[in-house]
């Protein structure tokens, strides 16, 4: 173990630290906290396991991966020159452009030589006689700051069932959120996907171009919605330049951080007739336009009925074959309550030849053997198998990391049952440790270029609003912990999120504790929230 450099006690008393801020991850949110810390007089650095910035979308490189928010709004807006410069070619832009956008971004900014790339880290210990945190990573080598900000992403713990007898599959096994770099030959390939989420739904069309013959396991159906992505034409683009900063600011108080916004009218006050002429316009212009339809999709059953009936109904008429399109049409949960998905010609992919679609919630995967998987009631043969089974999101990349506050406490002890984090921004018993867009924040459920934004902000004015009173310790109270967790809470327990088994509430991993781990009173509401707590003095934080 090596220790880059020696700490000596300054003649203030106060312990010398390597740098003031230590990031852990360089996707969007580590690379913007290099700049805003930067720009603000901090010294700043930040681990990144992968060899290159951009996290998810330099880990998800698999075949018709993007993003489902608009490629103009889910991009930075710290410098006006950088949106102005930067050209999107799509709507929905792949997963690619928005990895050069990174790149980009980070060579643009000199963002690269602060940060060490293909580095772990591994444990994060703070020391409560010196006010510091000790940052161990996976190649031995022990950093200090005086403060950590987990910038690790949402969903960058991929996860991968581990089926009995998957270690004698003789065929390939690959995540799509761990994808290979050179790319997968399917070239004429018996394929089979596990998984019909958004990854897997992106991924189908794709697989069934290339394979010889692709077989979907599909456990739960979803609603897939259609994202009518379109090239960005000249005008499009100048237009939306020329108002970035007007948008910008709608976004930024909006309920999800877009420039989506939901009717004012509940489903019950709007006639049978219109409901369904504005379900049919929403359908035609597509992306998630048909979640906007009524104002109470998400918190009334008889609304969400009638949406998710709509979008049943579109899947009937685009899929063939009666059989496949039951097992296509058989969610019994909400719209909504799972992420929504957008796709392209997923349901129409069912209509090919060469893919079929199994059903593994009647006919459970038992086993892998050496050529394939066996469920309980037949054997399939594969050459490849494509795990699109989703992350331990959240909670799950800052578990793996050995964390240690106040006392040694461990981080995953006092998280046992389920993350506890005031404002999803920083935790009681762990000074000085921020997250950015962590749990009992809009995460996820907001734009997450906004989200991330909204979080580097505020930790940067904090740090800054501190240093000039001479102040280096923050803290979430317990007090105020409990209560954000509880109202975070009962907000969830309002709406219809709570209804289906979603990595929202942590329910596709086994054994992590089901709570749902995101704040749902809109974007907007919460960012107010933030800034009201920092202009009351950090209300719920104890400074000293
Ligand atoms: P998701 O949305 O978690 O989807 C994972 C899919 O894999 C889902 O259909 C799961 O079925 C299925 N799954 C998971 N484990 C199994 C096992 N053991 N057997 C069969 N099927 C399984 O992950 P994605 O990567 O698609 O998307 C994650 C987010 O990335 C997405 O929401 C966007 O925000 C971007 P289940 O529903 O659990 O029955």
């Amino acid at each position: 173990m090596t220790t880059s450099t020696a700490r000596a006690t300054s003649e203030s008393g106060r312990v010398e630290v390597d740098y003031d801020v230590i990031g852990v991850g360089a996707g969007f949110a580590g690379m913007y906290l290099v700049q805003s810390m930067r720009e603000n007089g901090f010294s700043v650095h930040v681990f990144e396991a992968l060899d290159e910035v951009g996290g998810t979308w330099y880990a998800n490189r698999y075949p018709g991966c993007r993003c489902d928010v608009q490629s103009m709004e889910y991009s930075y807006s710290f410098d006006d020159e950088l949106q102005q410069d930067w050209r999107w070619t799509e709507k929905f832009a792949p997963a690619g452009e928005i990895l050069e956008y990174a790149k980009h971004v980070a060579d643009r900014y000199d963002l690269k030589r602060d940060i060490t790339f293909d580095t772990r880290v591994v444990a994060a210990v703070y020391d409560e006689a010196g006010n510091y945190w000790t940052v161990t990573t996976d190649k031995g080598h022990q950093f200090t700051s005086r403060f950590v900000v987990m910038t690790v992403g949402s969903l960058s713990e991929a996860l991968l069932p581990q089926f009995p007898g998957i270690e004698k599959f003789s065929g390939q096994l690959i995540h799509t959120g761990a994808w290979p770099q050179g790319g997968v030959d399917l070239e004429g390939k018996r394929v089979a996907v596990i998984g019909t989420g958004s990854s897997g739904v992106q991924l189908i069309p794709e697989v069934a171009e290339r394979a010889g013959h692709l077989t979907v396991l599909q456990r739960t159906p979803a609603y897939v919605l259609p994202a009518r992505n379109v090239e960005l034409s000249d005008e499009f683009v100048t237009d939306f330049r020329s108002r970035y900063g007007e948008l910008r600011d709608k976004a930024r108080n909006s309920r999800a951080g877009t420039l989506k916004f939901p009717s004012d009218d509940l489903g019950a006050d709007v006639p049978e007739h219109e409901r369904q002429r504005r379900m049919e316009e929403a359908w035609a212009i597509g992306g998630t336009e048909l979640m906007q339809t009524f104002k109470d999709i998400g918190v009334n059953q008889e609304t969400n009925d009638i949406v998710a009936d709509f979008v049943k109904s579109k899947i009937r008429a685009a899929v063939s074959d009666r059989a496949t399109a039951d097992l296509l049409t058989s969610m019994t949960y909400p719209i909504g309550a799972k992420r929504i998905i957008l796709g392209t010609d997923y349901y129409e992919t069912y209509n090919r030849d060469n893919v079929e679609l199994v059903d593994v919630s009647a006919d459970p995967i038992t086993a892998f053997t050496e050529t394939g998987i066996e469920t309980r009631n037949a054997h399939h043969e594969f050459d490849v198998v494509i795990f699109a089974t989703g992350f331990d999101a959240v909670t799950g990349p800052i578990s793996k990391i050995d964390v240690r506050g106040v006392g040694g406490a461990a981080l995953v002890d006092e998280w046992a049952g389920g993350p506890r984090v005031y404002l999803g921004l920083g935790s009681h018993g762990f000074p000085n440790l921020f997250f950015s867009t962590g749990p009992g924040s809009p995460g996820v459920l907001a734009n997450m270029v906004v989200a991330i934004e909204q979080h580097i902000d505020w930790i940067t004015r904090t740090l800054t609003d501190m240093r000039e009173r001479n102040q280096t310790r923050i803290e979430a109270s317990e007090t105020a912990q409990d209560e954000w967790i509880q109202q975070v809470a009962d907000i969830a327990n309002q709406t219809l999120a709570i209804k289906a088994d979603s990595w929202y509430l942590g329910a596709n991993v086994p054994g992590k504790p089901r709570v749902f781990m995101f704040y749902m009173g809109g974007f907007s509401t919460y960012r107010a929230t933030c800034e009201k707590i920092r202009e009351n003095g950090y209300e719920g934080f104890v400074i000293r």
